[in-house]
C-alpha cells in the first residue's frame, strides 16, 4: 500500500467525559450519633479541545486513530470530598480545520489561528452529593444526583491549508524552487514535472517580524477541471489564500510559452471557482537566468497586457523585489499590531438534558444492577 503523508479528511468520533455522580454516604465517626450524610460531588467530565498549530499540516493522526474521548469525572465521596475532574482531551490541528457536521455539511466549528483553542465536546456536569438534600424534615437523605453524560459527536474534519498566497503554476515552473527562495520550507525541488504531491506552507518573514505565509501545490495542467494531471483537487487549498500568484517558466524549458501558460492557469482556475480570480494575482516570471528569458518576457507582458515581476529562483535575481510586492499585496501586520482571533461557531449540544435528573441512592443501585 502506498504511504499516505497527507490527509485532508478524516471522520472522527469524538466523546466528552462523563460527570461523576454524586456520593449518598454518611458519616461514620465512632462518636458521633446520626452522622448525617457527608456525600460529596462528583468531578466534571474532560471537555475534547482542538487547537490550532501552524506545526501541523495534515490530519493524518486524526485519520489513523480517529476517536477522541476525554476523561471521566470521578465520583464524589464521603466527608463532602469532590470527585477529580475528568482530564481535558486537547488535540492540536493545522490551522484551517473545519468541523463538520456530516449530516448536514454544516461547519460547526473552525479553527483558524495559531493558538487557537475550541471546545468541541463540553463534559458533563458532576452530579451533587447528599450533602445538598439535607433538610429539616429529611436528616437523612439517600438521595444524589449522577453525574452528567458528557457530548457525544461524529464529526467529519477537513483541512484547507491556509496561506495568504497561493502559488499557481504548470509542473516544472518552479514553483517549489521560489518557496524555498524565500521561506524557510524545504519542498522537493526535481527537473519533472509532478514533483510536488502535497501542499506545502513556507512562511516569509520580514525584517520587522511580519509574516506572509505562502502556499506550494502540485502543478496544473491544462483540462485539470476535468481532472487531467492531479486534477484540481489541490486547487481547494488555496481557495482562501488572499492573492493568487501565477507562477510561468518564461524560458519555456518544457517547450510551452509563458503567455500560453498563464492563460491556460487564469482558463483552470476560472473553472474552478470564477471568484479567485477577483482577489489580486501577481504574476512571476521564472528562470529569467536562462537564455531567451528576457525576449520571452517582453512578448508575455505584451500579449497578457500585464506587467510580470521577473525572477530567477535558481540565482536570486528579482527575489528582493518579489519579497516587497508580496509585502505590498498582504500587507501583513507585523507583531504587536495583530488582533486575529480565532473563530468558532457555537453549536447545540444534539443530546444533554438541560437539568438534573434526581434518582435515590437505591434506585440508582438498582438500575446499575439491572444493567449488568
Ligand atoms: N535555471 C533555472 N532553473 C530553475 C529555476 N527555478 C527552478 N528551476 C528548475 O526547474 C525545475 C523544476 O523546479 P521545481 O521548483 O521543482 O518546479 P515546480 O513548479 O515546483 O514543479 P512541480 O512540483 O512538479 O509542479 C528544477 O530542476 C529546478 O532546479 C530558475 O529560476 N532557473
Ligand atoms: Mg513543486
Amino acid at each position: 500500500m502506498k504511504e499516505r503523508q497527507f490527509v485532508d479528511s478524516a471522520t472522527v468520533y469524538v466523546r466528552a467525559g462523563r460527570g461523576g455522580d454524586g456520593s449518598a454516604s454518611f458519616r461514620r465517626e465512632a462518636h458521633v450519633e446520626f452522622g448525617g450524610p457527608d456525600g460529596g460531588d462528583g468531578g466534571r467530565g474532560g471537555d475534547v479541545i482542538l487547537v490550532g498549530s501552524r506545526h501541523e499540516d495534515s490530519l493524518i493522526s486524526l485519520f489513523y486513530s480517529p476517536k477522541l474521548v476525554a476523561g471521566n469525572g470521578e465520583p464524589g465521596r464521603s466527608q463532602q470530598m469532590y470527585g477529580r475532574n475528568g482530564r481535558n482531551l486537547v488535540v492540536k490541528v493545522p490551522c484551517g480545520t473545519s468541523v463538520i457536521d456530516p449530516e448536514t455539511d454544516e461547519v460547526v466549528f473552525d479553527v483558524v489561528e495559531d493558538g487557537a483553542e475550541v471546545v468541541i465536546a463540553k463534559g458533563g456536569r458532576g452530579g451533587w452529593g447528599n450533602v445538598h438534600f439535607k433538610s429539616a424534615t429529611n436528616q437523612a437523605p439517600t438521595k444524589f444526583i449522577p453525574g452528567e453524560e458528557g457530548e457525544e459527536f461524529t464529526f467529519r474534519f477537513e483541512l484547507k491549508v491556509i496561506a495568504e498566497i497561493g502559488l499557481v503554476g504548470f509542473p516544472n515552473a518552479g514553483k517549489s524552487s521560489l518557496l524555498s527562495a524565500i521561506s524557510e520550507a524545504r519542498p522537493k525541488i526535481g527537473a519533472y514535472p509532478f514533483t510536488t504531491l502535497n501542499p506545502i506552507i513556507g512562511t516569509v518573514v520580514y525584517n520587522d517580524f511580519a509574516q506572509v505565509r505562502v502556499a506550494d501545490i502540485p502543478g496544473i495542467i491544462e483540462g485539470a477541471h476535468e481532472g487531467v494531471g492531479l486534477g484540481i483537487d489541490f486547487l481547494k487549498h488555496i481557495s482562501r489564500a488572499k492573492v493568487l500568484m501565477f507562477v510561468v517558466d518564461c524560458a519555456g524549458v518544457d517547450g510551452r510559452t509563458p503567455w500560453d501558460d498563464y492563460r491556460a492557469l487564469r482558463d483552470e482556475i476560472r473553472r474552478y471557482d470564477p471568484e479567485m480570480l477577483k482577489r489580486p494575482t501577481v504574476l512571476v516570471a521564472n528562470k529569467i537566468d536562462l537564455p531567451g528569458a528576457e525576449a520571452n518576457l517582453a512578448r508575455l507582458e505584451k500579449t497578457v497586457r500585464r506587467k510580470a515581476l521577473a525572477i530567477s529562483a535558481a540565482d536570486g535575481a528579482g527575489l528582493d523585489a518579489l519579497r516587497a510586492k508580496i509585502r505590498e499585496t498582504v500587507r501583513p501586520v507585523p507583531p504587536g499590531g495583530a488582533t486575529g482571533r480565532a473563530t468558532a461557531s457555537g453549536r447545540k449540544p444534539r443530546s444533554r438534558p438541560d437539568s438534573h435528573e434526581e434518582v435515590s441512592a437505591e434506585k440508582f443501585a438498582k438500575a446499575t444492577f439491572l444493567q449488568l
